[in-house]
């Protein structure tokens, strides 16, 4: 519906009907038409994190603020000394007879900021100030044309401390640009999450929490769909495969981190991510060879699932629960170290419908079986739809760092040391 309607202006302004000197704004979209830049806060523009060297410690940080100039919701991202301070949109098909690129933007402190599609091109930055201010960007002057399949946002660096940029009301505009559109400022502050309401029977992974503590090796096996599977991890990091990219997953994550609270290295992830899969076909056609074949005792095993059950198999959060109790049983033939990890989600759409219902089936799930949980839809969802879009590459897949930022939150389940979502 949405995309027919952008489609109705564009059709509109290329006709030429609207009259001279109007303006009529429009967010930037996906080439699949899939999200765009106002319905679905922070999806699918993302930070280029640089090289599979540069990743960690996480340096771009993106989340969904209440401090905004439309609809209450705007992207707020946090950039740490050394950034590469660029977000990249791989954009959709652009009507080149607009005027340009606009945002409404305002920072911790001034910075230099402007649009191009490669930081090698010479455009002229903007200076952002701490008011929000609408900035313009004539596509005559930036040399736009629909050859740019990337556009970046780019704060000029180098960054030498952390420095945090609200962006919103992010499109494009023509024929003219509107001087002074009809903007509706909110402010926060910001409701947060912490780990610890995410995060069920950390007292079931006792025997991982020793394990920990003596120094001794252990194998994450992540058991899951597309998520764990690190679909679309690299969008706007374009220079780390994704097939690279598994200590960047949720549980290579963890794998890490956990490896720094107990001070030793030893801790393998292990991915077995199926894109498409529900929890019955990871039962059915990848348990056995990719996981009870080799895990033992004293391994964790993460089974991460939901998504494709309920969006494409008819599925619900208590057919959900009865399969995943299924595929719990038989993981339990080899170790009782299990944690559930639920689904995530896209702005619209079948899951979100049945968050609630998913975070209690979960809860469930770990009070009868006395496996741990964590809470990934109540971790995108807490807020509501509209700010459930900040740690996604596109619909139901974050990039390495929303995987991150989720595994950041999920560490605290045996390090015992709480974090707050935002920070
Ligand atoms: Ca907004």
């Amino acid at each position: 519906m949405a995309r027919a309607s952008l489609l109705a202006v564009t059709f509109l302004l290329a006709a030429g009907t609207a009259l001279a000197g109007d303006a009529s704004f429009g967010p930037l979209w996906n080439p699949t038409g899939e999200c765009n830049t106002e319905a679905n806060t922070g999806e699918w523009l993302r930070p280029n994190l640089g090289t599979a060297n540069d990743i960690v410690p996480l340096k771009t940080r993106i989340y969904a603020t209440k401090e905004a100039v439309t609809d209450g919701v705007a992207m707020k991202i946090v950039y740490e000394k050394g950034s590469t301070g660029v977000l990249a949109f791989e954009k959709g098909k652009i009507n080149t007879s607009l005027a340009g690129f606009t945002l409404y933007a305002k920072a911790s402190a001034p910075l230099k900021f402007r649009t191009c599609t490669n930081v090698g091109q010479e455009t002229k930055p903007v200076e952002i100030g701490t008011e929000w201010k609408k900035y313009d960007f004539p596509f005559k002057d930036i040399g736009f044309n629909n050859d740019w399949w990337q556009i970046l946002f780019q704060v000029m660096g180098p960054i030498e401390q952390r420095t945090w940029l609200i962006l919103d009301r992010i499109g494009v505009e023509g024929p003219a640009f509107d001087a002074n559109p009809k903007i509706e400022p909110t402010t926060g502050p910001d409701d947060t999450l912490s780990s610890k309401d995410m995060l069920y029977g950390a007292e079931n992974l006792a025997k991982t929490l020793e394990r920990l503590k003596a120094k001794k090796p252990l194998k994450i096996y992540a058991l899951g769909d597309s998520v764990t599977a690190g679909a679309q991890t690299m969008r706007g990091t374009w220079a780390v495969k994704v097939e690279d990219g598994v200590r960047f997953r949720y549980f290579g994550t963890l794998a890490r981190l956990w490896e720094e609270e107990f001070a030793y290295k030893g801790i393998t992830p292990v991915a077995c991510g199926h894109g498409g899969w529900t929890t019955k076909k990871l039962l059915d056609e990848a348990l056995q060879k990719e996981v009870l074949d080799s895990a033992t005792a004293d391994d964790l095993v993460i089974l991460q699932s939901g998504g494709n059950d309920i969006a494409y198999a008819g599925s619900n959060p208590e057919r959900w629960k009865a399969d995943m109790k299924q595929l719990i049983a038989k993981v339990k033939t080899k170790t009782d170290q299990i944690m559930v990890v639920d689904s995530t989600v896209a702005a619209t759409g079948p899951i979100i419908k049945v968050a609630d219902g998913l975070s209690k089936a979960l809860q469930e799930i770990c009070a009868d079986e006395k496996v741990a949980g964590a809470d990934l839809t109540k971790l995108l969802t807490y807020r509501g739809p509209k700010f459930a879009c900040a740690l996604l590459a596109n619909d139901y897949h974050p990039d390495f760092m929303g995987h991150i930022v989720i595994g950041e939150m999920i560490a605290p389940i045996l390090t015992g040391k709480h974090k707050m979502y935002p920070e």
